[in-house]
């Protein structure tokens, strides 16, 4: 009953009520701003636990500064790329995060940005809303067809799976990139293919892997090279899976038809040039953003936090 609990940043209520019930005392950090690691180190520093989230960098420096006392990383969200996960193993730190319940909320943002991209919406929407819309003409920003188009999903987890699944009412042909056959998948006609023949096969490539090593950059000036002159890039998975400034390029030489990023390799700060380009859609990580997603993630991230400190496995562990 005496943990005391630091929560990075405000959380839905339902979250803290729960650590309320649990804890002696339950802090939380500025709405407005990330914090640096000297302010959250200062913050955290004697606690039993941290409910943390995506744009909280939890490297080395901060694990050891609080390892010993603090049990337990919560994180209030799926990907973990932002926590040293060695690091909280060798301390014998917890992180749990959340997965599955953010599911279907960024497999539905992801195709808002699939349609959107397609048919220029934040075009469209500039347009009328700056006056300059001079009324209707046969040639007016024309975008592209969906219906019939081929979907290539390049990491066919929960999330890339759930946004196959979606496709079925567009009758589009899917190719994936998994390390496994997706039954899912395969049941709509889908073709499990190597990265290039995806992108060099595809009307849309949508991303859905994790963040490592591995994946950085994984869409870099060669692949986007592999893509059609009318393909559109989607990419709610993390930032730096593409390489910003070839994809940039591409764009402005018309080597792709568009893009739709709701992700950025350095949040909250998009590359300018890719702000500038008319064909990309650009979206504030608002893949999980929804009331009864946000809720659920943040009930399950204080529950887990506190199974760990009352001595009870976590629902869903990722480290220590
Ligand atoms: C979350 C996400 O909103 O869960 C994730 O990995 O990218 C988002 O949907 C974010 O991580 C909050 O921490």
């Amino acid at each position: 009953m005496a943990f005391s609990v630091y929560v990075t940043r405000p959380i839905p209520e339902v979250g803290i009520r729960i650590l309320q019930r649990s804890c002696g005392a339950v802090d939380v950090g500025p709405a407005d701003r990330a914090q640096t690691a000297e302010e959250l180190i200062a913050a955290i520093r004697n606690r039993d636990g941290v409910l943390c989230n995506v744009a909280d960098a939890i490297g080395a420096e901060v694990l050891e500064a609080v390892a010993g006392k603090c049990k337990v990383f919560a994180n209030f969200g799926v990907g973990v790329n932002h926590i040293d996960l060695a690091a909280a193993e060798r301390l014998g730190i917890v992180v749990t995060n959340t997965p599955g319940v953010l599911t279907d909320a960024t497999a539905d943002l992801t195709w808002a940005l699939m349609l959107a991209a397609a048919r220029r919406l934040s075009e469209g929407v500039t347009l009328v809303s700056s006056g300059q819309w001079s009324g209707w003409t046969p040639t007016q920003l024309l975008g592209h067809d969906v219906t019939g188009r081929t979907l290539g999903i390049v990491g066919a987890g929960r999330i890339g799976t759930a946004v196959g699944l979606r496709s079925a009412g567009f009758h589009m042909p899917i190719l994936y990139v998994e390390r496994r056959q997706r039954d899912e998948l395969d049941r709509m006609g889908g073709r499990r293919v190597e990265l290039d023949d995806c992108l060099a096969g595809s009307h849309f490539v949508t991303l859905h892997v994790p963040l490592t090593p591995e994946t950085h950059h994984l869409i870099g000036e060669r692949e986007l090279g592999l893509m059609r002159p009318d393909a559109i890039l989607i990419n709610t998975s993390r930032g730096e899976v593409v390489d910003e400034r070839a994809l940039a390029r591409a764009l402005r030489e018309k080597r792709i038809a568009a893009a739709g990023l709701d992700v950025f390799e350095n949040e909250p700060h998009p590359l300018p040039e890719l702000l500038a380009l008319p064909n990309v859609l650009c979206l504030p990580h608002l893949g999980s953003a929804t009331v009864a997603t946000r809720d659920r993630m943040a009930e399950i991230s204080a529950t887990d936090l506190l199974r760990v400190l009352n001595g009870d496995a976590p629902l869903h562990r990722v480290a220590g």
